[in-house]
């Protein structure tokens, strides 16, 4: 088989159950309109974290993320502090930076202990060889989103971004945000369809049986002959998950009744 270079091997013992979601957004409204899908989000991260010790979050948890050194966005100081209930129960947490985690650093490995990756992982567990991405600039067809990736995450872009006071990062941030929307969000069924071509060539050549993806907000099970391709869909429309325990691989949807 041909290891994927230079990505991240993790080991999680089959008997564990792993919970993964994606695509929340949280910011990309104004707030009295996603107060009550940020609540639902809030209780589902309370529940799983009293059920499990894996989590994987699949990036775009945020609609936009800039990270400065020492301040911020207040808009997200009530999910922060939810997460933090990850922290304290001692979950490991793998973040799959997404494209709309625009500058990562140090928060969330320093303070929440987090897993950072910025590229996709190798996930082993029991006898599932399981390949997970946020999904992002998977289609190569895609020249001009990889182009923008490029811009947007190019260290002259972060020293600029940097350099301005935070409010006004933040104005140009949800303009920027709308704009690169355009290229995630607003996915058509080809590109769906791109995505599932893309898991059925890693099961088919080589040799994963799962792949794991988030970004296209729409959740779906697709079997091949030797493997599975399960998308997380997302926390707008959704509220949708994967949960796996033992050889069980679900796609789940929360309603807040579940508790
Ligand atoms: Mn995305």
């Amino acid at each position: 088989m041909d290891k994927p270079k230079n990505l991240a091997e993790i080991w999680i013992p089959e008997d564990k159950k792993i919970f993964f979601f994606s695509d929340a957004h949280l910011g990309n409204q104004p707030y009295h309109l996603e107060k009550s899908r940020e609540e639902k989000l809030i209780s589902f991260i309370q529940k799983i974290s009293k059920e499990t010790e894996y989590v994987f979050i699949l990036g775009d948890l945020f609609d936009f993320w800039f990270e400065y050194n020492k301040s911020i966005y207040k808009r997200y100081i009530r999910i922060l502090s939810e997460l933090m209930a990850f922290t304290d129960n001692n979950i490991n947490v793998n973040y799959l930076v997404g494209n709309h985690d625009f500058w990562m650093k140090d928060l969330f490995k320093k303070f929440f202990h987090f897993n950072l990756h910025f590229n996709p992982v190798i996930l082993n567990y029991g006898k599932d060889k399981v390949f997970i991405a946020h999904g992002d600039g998977l289609n190569p067809k895609d020249r001009g989103y990889l182009f923008v990736k490029r811009i947007f995450r190019s260290d002259l872009t972060v020293k600029l971004f940097s350099s301005l006071h935070p409010d006004l990062a933040w104005a140009i941030a949800h303009n920027f945000s709308k704009t690169s929307r355009k290229y995630t969000e607003q996915y058509s069924s080809s590109e769906i369809e791109e995505l599932k071509k893309f898991s059925k060539n890693k099961i088919e050549n080589e040799h994963f049986n799962k792949v794991i993806l988030g970004h296209t907000h729409n959740p779906e099970i697709t079997s091949f002959k030797n493997g599975e391709y399960i998308n997380s869909g997302d926390w707008i429309n959704h509220f949708s998950y994967i949960e796996v325990c033992g050889n069980k691989w679900e796609l789940k949807y929360y309603s807040k009744t579940e508790k």
